[in-house]
């Protein structure tokens, strides 16, 4: 086996990758090899701010020393037990976790999608055994252009062609909706067997989609009145992104079933969770769900020195504020630039359009030369470009972005 030379650079890196890595990305040319707070440097030294935020697994800023310190600290004591034993973590966790976001009880994963995955058995058991829905009818209405992870069933609901394609045969038993629809919800109640509606509080990777006022509130009442589970995916939204600790707290829903993942641990270790009460989490009987890894000691004590930091540094406020200077000062951007169409979101979770066709490579070339000029973003869609920085960066820090965008979009102005 040949060996590795003790530092290469960015561009031997990427050829690496390029030949020993399957090609299911397609990242922006810059090689990462320390990460602090908002900033990352890559291999030749050049610092970046971070506006990605791992697609904001990073809420708390990187190796956040009280995670990482957690993360350590377990790592010398008990790695993982599996859930064949029990072990002086999880318990404490779980009562932490639940405590915090005020569930009955926790059902811990690794992933997204897995955290996903686990919430379609929970619902569809429920129906099954709580609702009276014959087996094998169940349906989960699911919204239309959604991004839920990659796993197959998930896939099955997705109607983005390069998530499905070539994947099937596909999971049944979903029904897809137009987002932010609400009549739409509605008529999709009225059809039998319904067991729960899966929504992400804003669509991410859709290009930020933000709902109208009342459309989580409304769907929330109709699901309430059929006996369906709202089910609320805040895997990207989630712990404090959009200025409140949970996106659905804009408008007061309490969802039947939590999905939570990326920034549960800060972007130090894969931790993702089901959150419910006991007359749906307590379907599950022993043998019936599970995974090696979720729910282990580092996991545990990681998780909760995460939401510990969101709370001592009031992250969701600070998302609040800085989200609102963010969209005012890009919206004197898009009155100065023709290049800039619109910016969206809420709290720190948000989206610029950039002035060009869906399929014009506008939007990532935008994102290369941010890269330049010390800033890393990158498209979603098409041209939309997702700014979504640490939670933890200064007021001065954001402003200091704005005019590297300023500067960057200067040089795209037709
Ligand atoms: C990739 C997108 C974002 C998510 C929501 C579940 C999951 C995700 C709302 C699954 C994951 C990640 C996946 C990552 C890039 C990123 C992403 F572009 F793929 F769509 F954020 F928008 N629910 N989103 O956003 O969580 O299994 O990944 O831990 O696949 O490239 P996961």
């Amino acid at each position: 086996m040949s060996e590795v030379k003790e530092k290469l650079s960015s561009d031997e890196l990427i050829k690496l990758e390029d030949k020993y890595g399957a090609h299911n990305y397609h990242p922006l040319p810059v090689v990462l090899e320390r990460g602090e707070g908002v900033y990352v440097w890559d291999v030749e030294g050049k610092k970046y701010y971070d506006f990605l935020s791992a697609y904001s697994a990073i809420n708390q800023g990187h190796c956040h020393p009280k995670i990482v310190g957690a993360l350590t600290e377990q790592a010398n004591k008990l790695c993982l037990t599996s859930r064949a034993f029990y072990n002086d973590t999880l318990g404490v966790y779980e009562k932490f976790v639940t405590e915090f976001f005020g569930f009955d009880k926790v059902l811990p994963m690794n992933s997204g999608a897995e955290a996903v995955e686990t919430a379609i058995k929970l619902c569809r058991k429920w129906a099954y055994e709580k609702k009276g829905i014959a087996e094998q009818e169940a349906k989960i209405i699911v919204c239309e252009n959604n991004f839920h992870g990659r796993t197959t069933t998930i896939i099955s609901f997705s109607n983005d062609p390069d998530a499905r394609k070539n994947f099937g045969p596909y999971t049944p038993g979903f029904v897809k909706i137009p987002y932010n629809d609400i009549n739409a919800l509605k008529k999709a109640l009225n059809q039998p067997n319904v067991a729960g509606f899966l929504v992400e509080p804003i669509q991410g990777e859709a290009g930020v989609f933000v709902p109208d006022e009342g459309y989580l509130s409304q769907a929330k009442a109709l699901c309430d009145a059929k006996n369906v589970l709202f089910i609320a995916d805040e895997v990207q939204t989630g712990i404090a992104r959009t200025g409140k600790l949970l996106a659905v707290e804009h408008e007061n829903v309490k969802p039947d079933l939590l999905i939570l993942g990326k920034a549960l641990s800060g972007g130090v270790y894969p931790v993702s969770a089901v959150l419910a009460n006991d007359d749906i989490m307590m379907v599950i009987k022993p043998g019936q769900h599970g995974s090696t890894f979720g729910g282990n000691p580092i996991a545990a004590k990681v998780a909760i020195a995460a939401l510990k930091v969101i709370k001592d540094e009031n992250l969701a406020e600070k998302a609040e504020e800085l989200g609102k200077l963010f969209r005012n000062e890009v919206g004197k951007l898009i009155e100065k630039y023709n290049i800039l169409k619109l910016v969206r979101g809420k709290g720190l979770l948000n989206a610029v359009v950039v002035n060009d066709s869906e399929d014009s490579s506008t939007a990532w070339d935008i994102c290369v030369r941010l890269k330049e000029n010390g800033m890393l973003a990158k498209p979603t869609h098409g041209n939309i470009i997702r700014f979504a920085p640490p939670l933890v960066m200064t007021k001065e820090q954001l402003l200091d972005c704005i005019s590297i965008i300023d500067k960057t979009v200067a040089e795209f102005e037709k």
